[in-house]
């Protein structure tokens, strides 16, 4: 009552300024009419500040918080502005800046360990739950990791022969190995070794090659530590280092693992927004990132026994869709529906049909407690790592060991609180279509074509310009701009430029309740040379290759290109560009980093928190396209924002010696 009294007094968001998704405006305005306060109508009463949005607000001692926002009339001559200690501007942002890294490859490579331990107690048949599913690509990643296949036995004859050794025993060495990766002191972080050869001397000539992964994280905590790395550039070499250690260490491995027990992606289809959900079923949104509890959902809601009791209850079946980037996992996987993107999980609720909303790890608002109270939707918490305490918010725990038992659990709890809808669900009609589901692996077959099972013949549609590049575009919503819109606009402008579109995260999302992920929609939003290949091929202009820590995806597809040859060396040759449009997690700032120090030109939406800071946004946005071949920058307008990745794009075309 409380939360609904404030509601009722607070400015309201207008809905057609805060999204562009006809569904996402119709929930907002539903929301208003039920008295409950979303974070659209929270974002206008409550404005960021404005000397932490420029990174120059230090809080890393209690002598402060020491605050340097730049002064109005800009900078004369010398800046001397300094905190207590004498830390300038440039040593408080990048510390800040690398703090941000470290958040974001910690949650990224957390969610990897979790898979690593996981996938070991399944190599080691310690649980019945999880399988090893994939073997083709366990002797991929055998492979990389230097785990034997195959020994040599004494035959009848007393010859020596070959064999192949037992799937469990390979992955048990992989697992054992992927897991090491975290608490490595010395050497080099393994899978980092798939990145082409120039790339690997480059990251050794300049000493970023990451040891271990927790370690490099670590070590940007103890660096930013109150009087320790007071150099900006130093600070961002140990952000690199970390940065590394994220994108082909602990996402990559926590991809690949996932990938061997559940499956790698290849092309399916599946529906996508807030009209998946169905009023006459029970309605289950698992919302968060980590698979092993999506996966056993996908299976609880399956059991007989379960459907049965939802039948009991008055439902016709149960209806699992996605929420963020778990959605992401079992649309690639099993073709589920997917509700929504980041900024949509208040609203599922708001329907009033969710009569269960799990949520396990990341980008989980707080405020779907409260929501959640508003209807009759159980929220339940199942990580130990990330309980809530507001709202009435329930906590079954999922443990790996009794991994389906748990689901269960969480099923039948979704289906008891069917009955105790409070109102006729209001549930908006708008769902589309999509086609998803691009591992690495699909793209090379699609685009690579069956026999050469390379990327060749996508080198060859690039170097002859029917395609003008590649560009990732990913990364979440942020509530200070426009819903969807900046991810729209960006890549819409990139496809009728001929820049095919390597998606993830909640601009995959953007993408498929728009339409673009659809073959037909080559037709409609391409130029002519991009539209032929894909009409050619049969696939969408804009390919969902996953999850956040599916990003290294993009990686291991950029450098296979390298690889696939004509187009240069290294990452940094290619006509590539990332982006990030409408970003809000500290794990977009480590993709995003990630993306610059493999050589790509990354752009990002909304603002950076660098601005405070000349010279080192300049080190950030100039200096390191000297350093690594790939930089930063910031472009609020999206339109501007794709035209600066064309023109990078261009730019390299014409260093390779393709358009004259
Ligand atoms: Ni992991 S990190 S809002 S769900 S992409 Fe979506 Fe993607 Fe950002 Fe979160």
């Amino acid at each position: 009552d409380e939360i609904k009294a404030k509601a009722k007094t607070a400015k309201k968001a207008d809905p057609y300024a805060a999204s562009v998704d006809p569904a996402t405006q119709q929930m907002i305005i539903k929301a208003h009419n039920d008295e409950v306060e979303t974070i659209f109508d929270r974002a206008l009463t409550l404005k960021p500040c404005n000397i932490g949005e420029q990174g120059t607000c230090c809080k890393n001692c209690s002598q402060g918080p020491c605050r340097l926002p730049l002064p109005k009339k800009g900078i004369e001559g010398k800046d001397t502005r300094m905190g207590l200690c004498g830390a300038t501007p440039e040593t408080i942002a990048a510390r800040n800046f690398i703090r941000m890294v470290a958040g974001g490859a910690a949650a990224h490579s957390d969610h990897g360990r979790g898979v690593a331990e996981t996938f070991l107690a399944a190599a080691r048949k310690e649980t019945d739950d999880y399988t090893i599913k994939d073997t083709e690509k366990l002797l991929e990643v055998a492979k990389y990791c230097n785990v034997p296949t195959s020994v040599m036995v004494e035959g009848e004859d007393g010859q020596k022969v070959q064999e192949d050794r037992d799937i469990y025993d390979i992955a048990t060495d992989v697992g054992e190995l992927a897991l090491a990766q975290w608490g490595q002191q010395e050497g080099e972080v393994v899978p980092v070794l798939q990145a082409p050869e120039a790339r690997i001397q480059l990251w050794r000539d300049l000493d970023v090659m990451p040891r271990g992964i927790d370690r490099e994280i670590v070590e940007i905590m103890h660096r930013t530590h109150m009087g320790v790395d007071q150099d900006y550039r130093n600070l961002i070499k140990q952000g690199s280092r970390a940065a590394i250690a994220d994108g082909w260490g602990g996402s990559m491995l926590a991809t690949d693992l996932q990938d061997i027990l559940f499956g790698t992606p290849y092309p399916v289809q599946g529906e996508i927004n807030l009209g998946v959900m169905k009023e006459d079923h029970v309605n289950v949104i698992v919302h968060g990132h980590e698979p092993l509890l999506s996966e056993m959902i996908v299976v609880a809601s399956q059991d007989p026994e379960l459907l049965k009791l939802a039948e009991e209850k008055g439902a016709k079946g149960i209806v699992l869709a996605g929420m963020c980037c778990t959605a992401n996992e079992i649309l690639m996987r099993h073709g589920l529906p997917i509700a929504g993107n980041y900024l949509q999980q208040e609203l599922a609720i708001v329907t009033g049909a969710v009569d269960a909303m799990v949520v396990d790890v990341q980008c989980i608002m707080e405020s779907v407690a409260n929501v959640a109270m508003c209807y009759h939707t159980k929220l339940i918490t199942t990580n130990p790592r990330a309980m809530i305490e507001s709202g009435e918010t329930i906590h079954i725990e999922f443990d790996e060991h009794s991994a389906l038992e748990d689901a269960k659990k969480i099923v039948r709890t979704a289906i008891e609180n069917f009955p105790n809808r409070r109102a006729q669900p209001i549930i908006p009609n708008e769902k589309e279509q999509m086609v998803v589901g691009f591992s690495q692996e699909a793209v090379k077959y699609h685009l690579g074509g069956t026999f050469r099972g390379s990327y060749v013949p996508l080198n060859d549609n690039i170097i002859n310009g029917r395609i003008r590049g590649i560009a990732g575009v990913v990364g979440c919503n942020n509530a200070r701009t426009t819903h969807d819109e900046g991810h729209l606009i960006v890549v819409k402008e990139l496809l009728k430029n001929d820049v095919i579109v390597l998606t993830t995260g909640c601009n995959a999302m953007a993408c498929g309740k728009a339409g673009l992920l659809t073959p037909e929609a080559a037709k409609v939003y391409c130029g002519a040379g991009l539209a032929e290949v894909c009409e050619t091929v049969g696939i969408p202009p804009v390919l969902h290759m996953g999850s956040c820590v599916d990003n290294s995806r993009i990686l291991l597809a950029a450098s296979e290109v390298v690889k696939a040859g004509g187009l240069g060396k290294d990452i940094s040759d290619l006509p590539v560009a990332g982006s990030a449009p409408e970003w809000m997690s500290e794990k977009a700032i480590s993709i995003g980093h990630y993306f610059v120090v493999s050589g790509v030109y990354t752009v990002f939406g909304v603002g950076l928190p660098v601005t405070g800071a000349p010279r080192f946004q300049k080190y950030l946005f100039e200096e390191l396209e000297d350093i690594y071949g790939g930089m930063w920058d910031l472009e609020v307008d999206p339109y501007e924002h794709a035209r600066k990745m064309i023109q990078h794009i261009d730019k390299k075309r014409k260093a390779l010696g393709l358009d004259k």
